[in-house]
């Protein structure tokens, strides 16, 4: 396909409530948007950055001005770009992924569109439905985070994930297993608030039978998690520090890791979450999709990923009410009920299946779009 304009959307969505992690309180989503024009069909993503750098290097601004000045003129001057050219196309600047990932997410579902085939039906997708879990912020106080939890069981949701920093660990988790009950799939994610003098403290979180705890250290440190992994019964995972398919093997070579979070932001793309999700199915590694508060464009295509064979575990792809009170597509991401209570539907029609409300993304823009043409 020939690559004829990209444009670029900043917008502001309020979220329903404040989400709190280790490492931010969060009140609004800002987000970029990536919608490309090509000689055969239309494409939308939307970038996972957040605002500021927070989670990983990328933020807002920087992946808009990295697209502008280097991955945007690279593939509009290129004669035939695919989503599966995008990675080479783009490979010469170091970094950027989630920037990247937009851009080739945006490019696949225009060529998916063009030829009648879904995201689901691309990646590899087995089942029609998946199973959800929900991720649950620092809360100002336990009741509250068991009021939220208590929420969330009763809409359906197969797995709880509580997000945890030190001072805020044992008391919660101890709480939220009294509540939930033995059965329920219980984790936490630590987003690198600790550090190698938390080990035994960490074991602590053993008796509560976790499904796994999340990146408690920082991304570059993997012998810290290595020595974690030796010294405690609950199942390490890594977030942030898998940011490619070569890290995820040197990962599970080292005995980092026995559960890897997928997402196709923070690795670069789809195209590489399917290369890892491989890896990890060669390894009998389990996968699960992380999530970074979508709306409904970046959310079906995760939805679709998480239909893959090796994601076993139920991933952060919530419905969109988790966290908005009206989300930016016309199929609104909802969960199911009966048999299907705690899954989401895969999208079935051509590319995510979801259809921009492009008068949403206009009214609730931040700035003016930016088109860039060749
Ligand atoms: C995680 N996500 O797994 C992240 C991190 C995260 C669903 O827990 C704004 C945008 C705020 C993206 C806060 C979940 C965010 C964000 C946390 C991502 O580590
Ligand atoms: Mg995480």
């Amino acid at each position: 396909m020939k690559l004829e304009s990209i444009t670029l959307h900043r917008v502001a969505m309020p979220l329903v409530r404040p989400f709190e992690t280790s490492f931010a309180r969060q009140t609004t989503r800002v987000l970029l948007l990536v919608h490309v024009r090509t000689s055969e069909a239309e494409g939308w993503a939307e970038c996972v950055a957040m605002e500021g750098p927070l989670y990983s290097s990328e933020y807002v601004e920087g992946a808009e001005h990295v697209i502008r000045s280097y991955l945007a003129p690279a593939l509009l001057k290129a004669t035939d770009v695919t989503a599966e050219t995008v990675g080479p196309l783009t490979a010469f600047v170091v970094g950027h992924r989630m920037a990247k990932a937009a851009l080739e997410a945006a490019v696949l579902d225009a060529q998916l569109r063009a030829s009648g085939v879904s995201f689901g039906g691309y990646l590899g997708a087995v089942t029609d439905w998946v199973d959800c879990g929900v991720s649950v912020g620092i809360s100002p106080d336990l009741d509250t985070l068991l009021d939220e939890v208590s929420g969330y069981v009763d809409e359906g949701y197969r797995r709880i994930k509580l997000k945890i920093k030190p001072g805020w660990d044992l008391i919660p988790v101890y709480a939220v297993r009294e509540l939930i009950g033995p059965d329920m799939l219980l984790q936490v994610d630590a987003n690198t608030a600790y550090s190698a003098a938390d080990i035994a403290h960490l074991g602590r979180l053993d008796p509560f039978n976790l499904v796994l705890i999340e990146q408690p250290f920082v991304e570059e440190d993997i012998a810290t998690h290595v020595a974690l992994a030796r010294a405690i019964e609950t199942p390490v995972c890594l977030d942030e520090s898998i940011v490619s398919v070569g890290v995820a093997l040197d990962a599970i070579e080292r005995g980092a890791t026995s559960v890897i979070n997928i997402k196709p932001g923070r690795v670069g793309g789809y195209l590489e979450s399917v290369r890892i999700h491989d890896l990890c199915v060669a390894h009998e590694v389990p996968v699960w999709c992380g999530g970074m508060l979508e709306t409904g464009v970046g959310r079906a295509a995760n939805v679709a990923l998480a239909a893959l064979p090796g994601f076993i575990l139920p991933g952060d792809t919530s419905a969109s009410s988790r966290y908005f009170a009206e989300d930016l597509v016309e199929e609104p991401f909802v969960l199911g009920t009966g048999e299907h209570a705690g899954q989401l539907a895969v999208p079935t029609g051509p590319g995510t299946g979801v259809t921009v409300r492009e008068h949403l993304v206009r009214d609730w823009a931040l700035v003016a779009p930016v088109t860039l043409r060749g």
